[in-house]
């Protein structure tokens, strides 16, 4: 390959290639996902491309796929984690600032107004730190374990840490349609994710009527096809 040959979509630069590999792009080319779906984290990023639209190429990573330990993923990503994106030349990793990236790219979902979108990114940060940590341990133990491995304290103790977390996002939800106000914000897209995430498991849950009513609103949107209709793996 010529080193100033346009990247493929999906590909890494070959080892040793000198920067900056590749070279431009047309504009519509320029976007590139890495990272398996099974991932939470790769799911909120398509879901907000899709409800933005945009078209973006993704190549799965991570877990059986590999790739992300390789050296060229770790260019990319020295976390060695997904997603990755990859806009011309600008690499972006962390999940939820790839979503505000897309947003404010597109003008769409990113509040112009200083407290709305403060708002927005509250909810993100909140998504990320601390209702990601509280109901991640079940969603490993149910999905991600062998029955025989699979200790039950710890779904407990995730099921414990997570409900008053999800009450309190009912009751939000029961003052507002969407997490930051009348219309869909980058907010949405982490937030739903996570509740996919939870409903999919196969355990008892209290009545959260706002909850259901938000998630069968993003599950019944065209931009969750393929996504929040996906079973968890
Ligand atoms: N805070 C990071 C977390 C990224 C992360 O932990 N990704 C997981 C998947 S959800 C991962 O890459 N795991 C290793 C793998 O898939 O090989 C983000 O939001 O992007």
């Amino acid at each position: 390959m010529s080193p100033h040959a346009p990247p493929l979509r999906g590909s890494l630069p070959p080892e040793g290639a000198d920067p900056p590999w590749g070279g431009p792009a047309a504009d519509h080319m320029t976007l590139q996902l890495w990272g398996r779906l099974s991932s939470i984290n790769v799911r909120k990023v398509v879901l907000c491309a899709q409800w933005l639209g945009i078209e973006l190429p993704r190549t799965d990573a991570g877990m059986g796929f590999g790739v992300v330990d390789t050296p060229a993923y770790r260019a990319l990503n020295p976390n060695g984690l997904v997603p990755v994106l990859q806009d011309g030349d600008f690499t972006l990793w962390e999940s939820n600032a790839i979503v505000r990236y897309l947003c404010a790219r597109a003008g769409r979902g990113y509040p112009a107004d200083l407290q709305q979108r403060a708002d927005a990114e509250r909810w993100m940060d909140w998504q990320q730190t601390t209702l990601n940590r509280a109901s991640g341990p079940a969603f490993v133990q149910w999905v991600r374990t062998p029955p025989e491995r699979r200790d039950m304290a710890t779904i407990a103790a995730s099921v414990r840490a997570s409900e008053p977390l999800f009450a309190w996002l009912d009751a939000h939800l029961s003052q507002r349609p969407f997490m930051a106000g009348d219309e869909p914000t980058m907010a949405d897209f982490p937030i739903a994710c996570e509740l996919h995430r939870w409903f999919g498991l196969p355990q008892p849950r209290p009545t959260w009527p706002h909850l259901e009513r938000y998630f069968a609103h993003w599950l019944a949107q065209p931009s969750a096809k393929g996504v929040l209709d996906l079973p968890l793996s």
